[in-house]
């Protein structure tokens, strides 16, 4: 191996370690901040600072799932990006990896989904028996980001996107999430850590594959906010912070791309935004960690995800 082809692959490493990280993190430290009012700066710094293991919720569980699923395939020998998601399996292990930890924090649209599911139901009557139009929620965002690893330009990650998103998202507002999020996370892949990520151009790439006025009409938000340098409660009341995919990956996208390059600053921003903060910074931090690497995070923080092992192995695996 070359000098130049070492490095390439070290830091295409530290860069999926940090998606991998980034969102384990973001998850794990907003989860106790969820819908509490009047956060402060120096709170999100003592839950950072802490010394007990970092427990991950739902976003964090499925996004492992879909990180193993992702590399098994491609181990299997399928060669194309629309083969590396088989949805019969990939629903079915979601909803055992539900079935064994059911209180990590689950929709209550998925939870329904997910019981029918390992009664037998097929996935794609069980969803709709819970919502005849399918979730809005941003389920399929938050666990999306390890299909930025595997798809090798924008047409394929957003096929893994809807792909992997519609074994339990049907609704065309959380498929546009997903895909959003998962085309973001490749975007921020190839940016390098050097370079921070400009809002006007950095969107320019997803409004391409978001062709509908609510979704063009919040990447413009999320520029306008960006350039205005809006504080976390505001970009909250202007994009949303709920569960909804509409009312929470802009957001996400906002949060990094006003803090690109300092990924602690990212989560900390999603954190501070309020509403669904561990989805919000899950989906943040992945974004930041796929730019900013693995290395740029503090070992101390790190070092105590409960699924740190795990996280480094699908990261490896995927690179
Ligand atoms: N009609 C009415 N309500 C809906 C609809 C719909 N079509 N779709 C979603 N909701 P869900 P998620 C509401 O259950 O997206 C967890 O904390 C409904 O109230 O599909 O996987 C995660 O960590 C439903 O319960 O779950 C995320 O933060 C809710 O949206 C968050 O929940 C969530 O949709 C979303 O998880
Ligand atoms: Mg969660």
């Amino acid at each position: 191996m070359t000098e130049m082809s070492e490095t390439i692959d070290s830091s295409r490493l530290d860069k999926a370690r940090g998606l991998m990280f980034g969102l384990a993190l973001g998850d794990c430290l907003g989860a106790p901040f969820e819908d509490r009012t009047e956060v402060t700066h120096a709170d999100v710094v003592a839950a950072e600072n802490a010394t007990e293991p970092l427990v991950h919720t739902d976003d964090t569980a499925l996004a492992l799932v879909l990180a193993r699923h992702l590399a098994h395939r491609i181990t299997e020998g399928n060669t194309r990006a629309g083969e590396y998601v088989d949805a019969d399996v990939l629903a079915r292990e979601f909803a055992e990896t539900w079935e064994a930890e059911p209180w990590r924090g689950y929709g209550g649209g998925v939870t329904r989904s997910f019981r029918l599911i390992m009664s037998g139901t097929p996935w794609r009557e069980a969803i709709r028996a819970v919502f005849p139009e399918g979730s809005f929620g941003n389920g399929g965002a938050m666990r999306v980001a390890p299909a930025a690893l595997v798809g090798g330009d924008v047409r394929e990650v957003v096929e893994l996107a809807r792909r992997s998103a519609e074994v339990t998202h049907a609704h065309a507002d959380a498929l546009h999430g997903a895909v959003c999020q998962a085309v973001a996370a490749h975007l921020a892949l190839r940016l390098s850590p050097t370079d921070s990520a400009r809002a006007r151009e950095f969107v320019e790439p997803l409004r391409e594959v978001l062709p509908t006025p609510l979704w063009r009409e919040k990447l413009d938000l999320v520029v306008e906010l960006c350039e205005r340098e809006a504080e976390p409660g505001h970009a909250a009341e202007v994009l949303g912070n709920d569960v909804s995919a509409s009312g929470s990956v802009p957001l996400a996208l906002s949060s990094f791309l006003r803090h690109s390059g300092r990924p602690e600053e990212v989560i900390r921003f999603a954190i501070l935004a309020g509403g669904d903060t561990d989805t919000v910074a899950a989906m943040a931090g992945a974004l930041a960690g796929a730019h900013s690497g693995y290395t740029a995070f503090s070992p101390h923080v790190v070092g105590r995800l409960e699924a740190a092992e795990r996280l480094h192995r699908c990261a490896e695996r995927l690179a």
